[in-house]
């Protein structure tokens, strides 16, 4: 064989050598410093790291939130020991020998907080920052990303984001508290010059008269300062609407901008090293989903997301520059306090939130349903069914992503026939989705499917996205939606596709690319129980919301037990609540999992999975550069149960051999026999 990689490598994809820094011929080292490898790394296996690591802290973060939202809603009558020392503005005072409650102002920071902490720090930073990151050049065979300086940018704007978003807590008032959501005038009303001036003349009267009889010393002491510049401008946020809309809903707009900078920068990055960077051979059909998941993911990044950032910006100017995009004709009164007129529509903000945001959610799931179609082929030992479907289902997904967003407005008053035409086009969705589901299943159908914990999340993710797809088709229906908009019922929708599917997802992802990230194998006894117990509580906590829903329980209400008719289901929240605590504490297994096997892990070799994507040939972890020496490819991502190959699989760079045969019992290899410790 006179080198038959040259004459019959496949030269679909980039041709790297003509790539700048991207050639794989010759053997790279990286930098050596502490700083250039570790903080400020162009690496994209470091920099998917530091997102991991990212998204792990603000995940116990929001966890602790929704723990507090909890607490809150299963008794809401309770006073909480050291609450009012920790929190003494948002404490609320109750004959009690405990002390004081949290006030509705603190709840509803819990649960904003709680979801964009989430949502914008943990799912989609892991999703795309972390697997993104780490696998895209692996799995196409590419020594990094297209634009290494524009990644480890992506990593840092989120800083300033971080930094936002936890002095947001410390502020006056407290961190944002009008929802995710965030909608107008509720987040957005500021307080008008004037009335703050008003407040300050008045108060300069009352003290002088006071101070009539008082000692000169005692009058200078007593006597109100002048607001500073700062003050002035912090003033000018505050907001009678909603405790928290002021200053912290200013620092919410601008944590999610970086947020969004950093996500348009990513996006660009993997479209761009997906279309270019690709081995010899890889070509777009040889793509493992994980990538195709990844990609169309960044896709509807770099469509959706400009729409968000330029809504955060009109908010961010209503609240600071006085400008009136979301200000009714009218204007706005509270009281004795009033806004100038407007001339703006606060509708147009949820127009332009969910045309970002109804794309955002597939954002938050579409890379979670690549992984675990990879993950599931490697522990099925069979070929995925279905591989070309999968592709074009979720094109199909991301496609109508775009054109549903009104089926978060149905109660907005909008007319019945757009109404209508939203509502079927969502249901529309619900056919590509079942597509995939039955794709996964008949992967799974008739396979002798190896349990690990990474398999075991992924069958997790398959059967909750089942139920959480399911109660969207309900609320797709116009004549439900009218009943059960904006109740429980939704809160079980989220949680079922985003925390039982989507975090499901990352967790096997986790389980599944460990080895390949640290060099050494996670604790499967460890794994496993984690998941059992998370999978159990995590349904106790979250099925009964449904029930709750149905019975009109609204969400985003501060106490329940205020309603006669929801007082009979408080026994209902008490058992989520106790469900959620105790998941909360199973998640120490993870944890403990995690970081023991960090350091002392088994070592894991290089393909402990026997996997056939490209990046199970790179040394467990990647050396900067990835690759020994440049892949070429010449199978699909999926060549398991081959009767004839050995270990029954074709990995990804095996030269062709012509004759083999797809054989789906095969059992799996020997190797995965001992994964067991
Ligand atoms: C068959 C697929 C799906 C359908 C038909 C569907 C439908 C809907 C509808 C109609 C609503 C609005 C309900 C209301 O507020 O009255 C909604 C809300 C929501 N959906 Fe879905 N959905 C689907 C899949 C997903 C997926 C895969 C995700 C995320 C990974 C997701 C995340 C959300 C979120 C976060 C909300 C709530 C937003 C909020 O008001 O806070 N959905 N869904
Ligand atoms: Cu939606």
């Amino acid at each position: 064989m006179s080198d038959p990689l040259k004459s019959t490598a496949p030269t679909n994809g980039a041709d790297d050598s003509s790539h700048a820094g991207h050639g794989l011929s010759g053997h790279d080292h990286g930098p050596t410093g502490f700083f250039s490898r570790f903080v400020f790394s162009l690496d994209h296996k470091t920099i998917g790291i530091q997102f991991l690591f990212s998204g792990l802290i603000f995940w116990l973060l929001g966890g602790l939130l929704a723990l507090g939202v909890r607490l809150q809603l299963g008794w809401p009558n309770q006073a909480m020991p050291l609450f009012a020392q920790w929190f003494p503005q948002l404490a609320e005072s109750i004959p009690s020998s405990w002390g004081t409650r949290m006030s509705p102002e603190f709840y509803t920071m819990l649960f904003t907080m709680h979801a964009t902490v989430m949502i914008f720090f943990v799912i989609v930073p892991w999703l795309g920052g972390a697997f993104g990151n780490f696998l895209i050049p692996l799995m196409i065979g590419a020594k990094d990303m297209a634009f290494p300086r524009l990644n480890m940018l992506s990593y840092w704007v989120l800083w300033p984001g971080f930094v936002f978003l936890i002095a947001s807590f410390f502020v006056d008032g407290g961190a944002a508290g009008s929802g995710w959501t965030a909608y107008p005038t509720l987040s957005s009303a500021a307080q008008p010059e004037p009335v703050a001036d008003a407040g300050w003349d008045a108060a300069k009267k009352a003290t002088a008269e006071q101070n009539a009889e008082k000692s000169p010393e005692k009058k200078a002491a007593d006597a109100p300062k002048e607001p500073g510049l700062v003050e002035k401008i912090m003033k000018r946020w505050d907001s009678p609407a909603a405790g928290q809309s002021g200053q912290g809903q200013v620092f919410w707009l601008l944590a999610l901008i970086f947020s969004g900078i950093s996500s348009m920068m990513g996006s660009v990055n993997y479209i761009t090293t997906i279309l270019n960077c690709r081995a010899p051979g890889m070509t777009l059909m040889r793509m493992p989903l994980t990538v195709w998941g990844m990609f169309i993911t960044a896709v509807l990044q770099a469509l959706a997301l400009p729409v968000l950032t330029v809504a955060l910006f009109m908010q961010l100017l209503d609240k600071t520059v006085g400008t009136v995009f979301f200000l009714p004709p009218a204007g706005l009164s509270f009281g004795n306090w009033h806004t100038g007129t407007g001339g703006g529509q606060p509708l147009l903000w949820q127009h332009l939130f969910w045309f970002y945001s109804h794309p955002a959610v597939y954002i938050m799931i579409l890379p979670a349903m690549g992984m675990v179609s990879d993950v599931l082929a490697a522990f099925c030992r069979k070929p995925l069914f279905g591989y070309k479907p999968m592709v074009f289902s979720m094109i199909a997904i991301a496609g109508l992503g775009f054109i549903v967003w009104g089926h978060h407005m149905f109660q907005s008053g909008m007319d019945p026939r757009m109404g209508s035409a939203f509502m079927v086009a969502t249901m529309l969705i619900a056919l590509p989705s079942a597509i995939k589901t039955f794709n996964w299943l008949a992967t799974v159908w008739g396979s002798r499917i190896v349990f690990t914990s990474a398999s075991l999340n992924a069958l997790a993710f398959v059967s909750m996205f089942v139920i959480g797809g399911l109660s969207g088709i309900f609320m797709a229906s116009t004549p439900v939606d009218i009943y059960i908009h904006d109740t429980y019922f939704i809160v079980a929708h989220i949680h079922y596709v985003l925390f039982l599917s989507s975090t499901f997802g990352i967790f096997a992802g986790i389980y599944y690319w460990f080895p390949k990230m640290f060099g050494r194998m996670m604790s499967e006894p460890l794994g496993q129980i984690h998941f059992f117990l998370t999978f159990i509580l995590a349904n106790a906590t979250f099925f009964p919301m449904h029930i709750l829903g149905i019975a009109g329980h609204p969400r985003r209400y501060y106490d329940p037990t205020l309603y006669d008719f929801l007082r009979p289901l408080q026994p209902l929240n008490q058992f989520m609540s106790i469900s959620a605590f105790l998941m909360g504490l199973v998640q120490i297994i993870f944890l403990v999992n995690f970081f023991w096997s960090l350091f002392f892990g088994k070592r894991s070799g290089n393909d402990p999975w026997s996997a056939n994507t490209l990046e199970w040939q790179a040394p467990s972890p990647p050396p900067h550069g990835n690759f020994e020496a440049t892949p070429i490819v010449y199978h699909g991502p999926y060549e398991y149960g081959m009767a004839d190959a050995p270990e029954g699989r074709v990995a990804q760079t095996d030269l062709p051999t012509g004759s083999l045969t797809a054989h789906s019992t095969l059992a799996a290899p020997s190797s995965l026999d001992r994964i067991d410790s």
